[in-house]
């Protein structure tokens, strides 16, 4: 085995010699690199490594690549245009495809998110959605309204913005002064625990939003910003009637709700989006990962026509820049070519039913997992789960860290994140697949130490 590995480590020149220069983003770099993970090809719903080990994808890649990897539909789209028109300039320029999408999205999300504005990721399109916020209030002559509002464990992105508003310690810690923020309590509970599904406990957490109206007054607050329910955060889902109570006092407040979907977009929850699933409708509302697949990289803004309406209500010019923001690769023509193939698929394959098929059968493989040493809470909604696992003293990370290793090994990549596990298959995947997985996945729970 031992000879094995080093004739194979000798043909991955990358993996052996060169990868010193390589810094990889939110991993362990030192630890990775005295035995890298080196993934060469996929297909379907798995990976290929460099021994030629073929790994069930259980997180569909970074909870984008949920239609399964490398469809022949999208790689064609992409070519064609790389070889049509491979760039376009974003700025008071248009190319047909922008369009095209900007349509497919109003039409796909829900009634009255009409207006689209594209990005390159879903941090991106928080930041987006949080300058979009304060400069609508600034607009409507409220400039002072620009207090943010997001949720303990909330995941917004890598940015300024999304880290001031979203609440995962480790990744504000060393960052220095950020944005100005209030977050929300999480409603992980001891009497939530092991829930199927929606839990029932923590709807009183809601009532937090008016305390905080009521501290900093409402004249000062530009917007809430949460996640349908919580993906890397550990897969939080809300009570049943919370997200309707943050929407009712943003209401009445005058405060704008903004649903950051990048993850429970497009099918993840069983619903077209999360907004669907819980009957809650934002304001604007932030799209990435899934929306080309993941092969591309894009993300999207959807505002209803208040929003829209607000910045071109004005009295300036005609000629002047209404919203001034915007990235060279917004709308990029590559990615709207993906995204459009995407969607074809999403639509044609009818992608959130096949999720709503599965959920049951997901859910009851992973609270088969109740039980199994170290497990202290299971939560899932749709084909999202995730497992969290009891700290060794004070170390969080260590054991999801391991058995997040031992899955590898065994043919399953998983993520592992603070406490959890968390797993979010593609929807492509077949039941028998699942089962294989979730073994793999007990075995490496059980055996940790
Ligand atoms: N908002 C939400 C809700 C997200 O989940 C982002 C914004 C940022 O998107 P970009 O494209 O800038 O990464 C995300 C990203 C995990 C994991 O392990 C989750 C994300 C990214 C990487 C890992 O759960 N979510
Ligand atoms: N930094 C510099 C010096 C730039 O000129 C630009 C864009 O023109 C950026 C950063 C932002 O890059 P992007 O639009 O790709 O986000």
């Amino acid at each position: 085995m031992a000879i094995k590995q080093k004739q194979l480590l000798s043909e991955m020149p990358i993996a052996q010699t060169n990868i010193k220069p390589y810094w990889l983003p939110f991993s362990s770099n030192r630890k990775f690199k005295d035995n890298p993970r080196v993934i060469v090809s996929a297909e379907g719903c798995y990976y290929l490594d460099a021994d030629g080990r073929k790994i069930f994808d259980g997180l569909s890649g970074l909870w984008c690549c949920a239609f399964g990897h490398n469809r022949p539909e999208i790689a064609e789209a992409v070519n064609r245009q790389l070889l049509e028109l491979d760039y376009s300039p974003a700025f008071q320029f248009v190319h047909p495809l922008v369009i095209e999408l900007a349509n497919r999205i109003k039409d796909i999300t829900p009634a009255g998110l009409d207006h689209v504005f594209f990005t390159t990721s879903g941090s991106e399109s928080v930041e987006t959605a949080l300058k979009m916020a304060r400069a609508y209030w600034h607009h409507k002559g409220k400039p002072e309204k620009t207090r943010l509002i997001g949720r303990v464990r909330g995941y917004h992105g890598a940015n300024f913005g999304g880290i001031s508003v979203g609440r995962i310690e480790p990744n504000r810690l060393p960052y220095g002064e950020l944005i100005t923020a209030d977050h929300l309590p999480h409603n992980i509970l001891p009497e939530n625990a092991f829930s199927r599904g929606i839990p029932e406990h923590g709807i009183e957490l809601a009532d937090v939003l008016e305390e905080l109206i009521d501290q900093h007054g409402a004249s000062n607050i530009a917007a809430v910003v949460v996640e349908p329910f919580a993906g890397s955060g550990g897969v939080i889902v809300p009570p049943h009637g919370y997200l309707q109570q943050l929407r009712e006092s943003c209401n009445k407040h005058d405060i704008l709700l903004i649903f950051d979907e990048v993850i429970s977009g497009f099918g993840r929850t069983g619903s077209t989006f999360g907004a669907e699933h819980f009957g809650v409708f934002p304001d604007i509302m932030c799209l990435a990962k899934t929306l080309t697949n993941g092969t591309i990289p894009m993300g999207a803004v959807v505002a209803s026509a208040m929003i829209y309406e607000g910045f071109m209500d004005t009295d300036t010019p005609e000629h002047t820049v209404e919203f001034t923001h915007g990235y060279t690769y917004s709308g990029h023509p590559v990615a709207c070519a993906a995204g459009l193939a995407a969607m074809d698929i999403f639509e044609q394959e009818k992608l959130t039913d096949r999720v709503h098929e599965l959920a049951p059968y997901f859910e009851e493989l992973i609270h088969g997992l109740r039980g199994t040493k170290h497990v202290t809470d299971i939560r899932n909604i749709g084909l999202a789960g995730a497992v969290q696992i009891e700290p060794v003293s004070n170390d969080l990370v260590r054991r999801p860290f391991d058995i997040g290793v031992a899955c590898w090994e065994k043919g399953l990549y998983v993520r592992w994140a603070g406490d959890t596990l968390q797993i979010a298959p593609p929807y492509v995947c077949e039941k028998e697949q699942l089962d294989e997985a979730f073994n793999i996945l007990s075995d490496c729970i059980g055996e940790v130490a």
